[in-house]
């Protein structure tokens, strides 16, 4: 299982001192949330970060990208440092082209889904899925609470990846990945997990700490 900070939800200010103690703590990769404003209502980071980033930690990046028009923007985000990429299934995309796109710059290759959206959007994409990402909230702002139908949708997809023959894909999940709900994840199916106000950045509490207590949740499951 893999822990992934969300860093819209870090200290700002203080990234590259977030992301060194993250580093120690020794998370498994960096979510990196990118909106454009209209596929939700919201705008936060983008690839000049990434690039500004990219020398301060050896992790993957994984970028969600909230836009419209994802198409637009995958080529720049891979030359910026991406690692992993994922698309919404409900913006103006081309599934399978813009799928192939991202694995065309090596990188791997993620569909979002949000919190209403059915799984058989995936039905023909399998194939040219490296992961998926989950929403269990609606995208857009952190500190949201966690939509309990998608505990269903996380066990349904991990019984599509394995009748599909597709034990590669991994499952990640976003949005409200409290400590409270992390082991029902994790039983559910989840490889990958995508921490931030409700597990990781808690003000008064070390990052150091609160990834070991995410580690330590995943150990008993
Ligand atoms: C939401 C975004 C997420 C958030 C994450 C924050 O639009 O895609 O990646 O950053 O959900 O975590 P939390 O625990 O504050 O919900
Ligand atoms: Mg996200």
């Amino acid at each position: 299982i893999k822990i992934g900070p969300s860093l819209m939800c870090a200290d700002l200010g203080r990234l590259i001192d977030n992301i060194q103690q993250l580093d120690r703590a020794d998370v498994d990769f960096y979510h990196f949330d990118i909106m454009d404003g209209s596929f939700v209502p919201n705008i936060t980071l983008g690839p000049d970060l990434i690039r500004a980033l990219r020398p301060y930690t050896d992790k993957p990046f994984d970028v969600h990208l909230m836009v419209e028009e994802p198409e637009k923007f995958i080529d720049l985000i891979a030359g910026a440092g991406a690692d992993m990429i994922s698309v919404h299934t409900e913006s103006k995309v081309h599934l399978q082209r813009a799928l192939q796109q991202i694995r065309g710059h090596g990188l791997k290759a993620g569909a979002a889904l949000n919190p209403s959206t059915p799984l058989c959007m995936l039905d023909y994409v399998m194939d040219s899925l490296d992961y998926i990402c989950l929403m269990t909230v609606n995208p857009g702002f952190a500190g949201q609470k966690f939509i309990p139908s998608t505990l269903g949708k996380i066990k349904d997809l991990k019984k599509k990846i394995d009748q599909a023959d597709c034990a590669d894909i991994a499952i990640e999940v976003d949005g409200n990945i409290s400590n409270a709900i992390i082991p029902e994840v994790v039983a559910g199916g989840a490889d990958m997990l995508v921490c931030g106000t409700s597990s990781i950045f808690i003000p008064g509490q070390s990052l150091g700490h609160s990834v070991a207590q995410v580690k330590q949740l995943i150990s008993h499951v």
